[in-house]
């Protein structure tokens, strides 16, 4: 059969590459002209460990084509971004638009899977909009007859920095509009998934993966909560955690400069939309953790005030350790933040996987990207915003009789 993939990003890409190295004819869609060119040629247009190989493999081969036309299928699997709008609801044109390209392709019993973090509801709304898009074919919620396309949910949970391994080696959930769209669904998965691949229903799959993401994201926020209560206390948050793990059923994370990526920030939002009022803590989560850029940010500014004329290295630009996605990074909004409050100031950062500063960065004017070396060797206050390894083997003596801010616990 042959597999079509709507979205060639960070999921689409991957999940394409792993079905096309295990044999499957795979044709990848996106409306990006670059990324299909790259694509084609088999160029991966981000950095993420494996893929490259993978990808360049499986089109040289001539089983992974890319195009801009969502082509004939046996299958469609769309990964297309579901971020969120102002009011915090998920902003569903996107995966809209795939089921529009998808509708006029279907001659009956394809597999329709939706792969997009969504809120609860999504797949089913997929399921109507096609069924109002072709109304000759009978789609799994109709209660007369039985379905002719499978409509699923298969949400993805591949950490960034470990996509190829993870999309291998974790546990996958299917959720079905039926059973049997699931099991449909799922055939697809067991082509390259060595995990245990779980049946269930839709909803209940699309609220399991955001219930994950605002797991994470209420232990961050616990975290991040102890590392105020502990600058308050002048207590070493560190210090604090590392004794209460001690604790067999205590597993307390890591503070740090803010929570960043396009999952953990947006995710838990879905869940309050879809249920406001019960959700208090989850809400809380969110706003604890989007505080923290600003928090860091005047600390920084507060250590300044002990100097005549400062000059500040910032290390790392990136949303977390040793990846090179610059997106929704608070490190990025920390140093934005920092030049606006002290446009006088003398900055510089320091991003050993970027070679260039982030627009929003480089209009600022004062910001100067360097070697972390020479950042820090200028600079009065070392600010730590990313753990790179890069970073972690940096040489202690080079940070002697430096004002240093350490906001992950790299250096402790
Ligand atoms: N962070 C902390 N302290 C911690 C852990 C993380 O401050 O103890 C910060 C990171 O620095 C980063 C942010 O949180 O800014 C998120 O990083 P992450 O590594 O926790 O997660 P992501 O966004 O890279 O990937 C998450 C993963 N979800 C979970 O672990 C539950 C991944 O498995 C999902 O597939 C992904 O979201 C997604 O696409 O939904």
């Amino acid at each position: 059969g042959r597999v079509a993939i709507i979205g060639l990003g960070y999921i689409g890409l991957p999940t394409a590459a792993a079905l096309a190295t295990r044999g499957i004819d795979v044709i990848g869609v996106d409306v990006n002209e670059a990324t299909v060119a790259a694509v084609s040629q088999g160029r991966v247009p981000f950095v993420e460990p494996e893929l490259s190989t993978a990808v360049s493999g499986a089109v040289a081969m001539g089983r992974l084509t890319a195009t801009t036309e969502t082509p004939d299928a046996d299958a469609y699997i769309i990964a297309v971004p579901t971020p969120f709008a102002d009011d915090h609801l998920a902003d569903l044109h996107y995966v809209r638009a795939a089921v529009e390209q998808i509708a006029p392709r279907l001659h009956g019993g394809e597999v329709v899977i939706l792969e997009s973090t969504s809120p609860p509801g999504t797949t089913l709304g997929v399921s109507k909009w096609l069924a109002e898009l072709r109304p000759d074919l009978v789609l799994p919620h109709s209660s007369e007859g039985v379905p002719d396309v499978y409509v699923a949910h298969c949400p993805e949970r591949v950490l960034p920095g470990r996509i190829m391994v993870e999309m291998v080696t974790n546990d996958r959930v299917v959720g079905g509009i039926t059973p049997r769209c699931a099991q449909r669904a799922a055939e697809i998965y067991r082509v390259f998934c060595q995990g245990e691949i779980v049946l269930s229903d839709a909803a209940s799959a699309e609220m399991a993966k955001l219930v994950e993401n605002a797991y994470r994201d209420v232990n961050i926020a616990f975290a991040n909560e102890l590392s105020l209560i502990s600058e308050t206390l002048e207590l070493d948050v560190w210090e604090v955690i590392k004794l209460a793990n001690h604790h067999p059923r205590v597993n307390v994370l890591t503070p740090g400069p803010g929570v960043g990526g396009h999952c953990i920030a947006v995710d838990p939002w879905f869940i309050v939309g879809a249920a406001p009022l019960q959700s208090p803590l989850i809400r809380a989560a969110r706003d604890v953790n989007d505080a923290r850029p600003h928090h860091v940010a005047e600390q920084v500014a507060k250590k300044c005030g002990r100097f005549r004329d400062p000059t500040v290295a910032c290390l790392g630009l990136a949303y977390k350790a040793n990846v090179d996605d610059l997106r929704e990074s608070p490190a990025v909004d920390i140093v934005a933040d920092i030049a606006r409050a002290l446009p006088g100031l003398d900055l510089r950062v320091s991003e050993p996987l970027v070679d260039h500063l982030p627009p929003e960065l480089e209009l600022l004017g004062n910001v100067r990207l360097q070697a972390a070396s020479d950042a820090i060797a200028d600079a009065d206050i070392v600010v730590l915003l990313v753990d790179h390894d890069h970073f972690r083997s940096l040489s202690r003596s080079r940070l002697a009789g430096k004002v240093v801010y350490d906001t992950r616990g790299l250096w402790r």
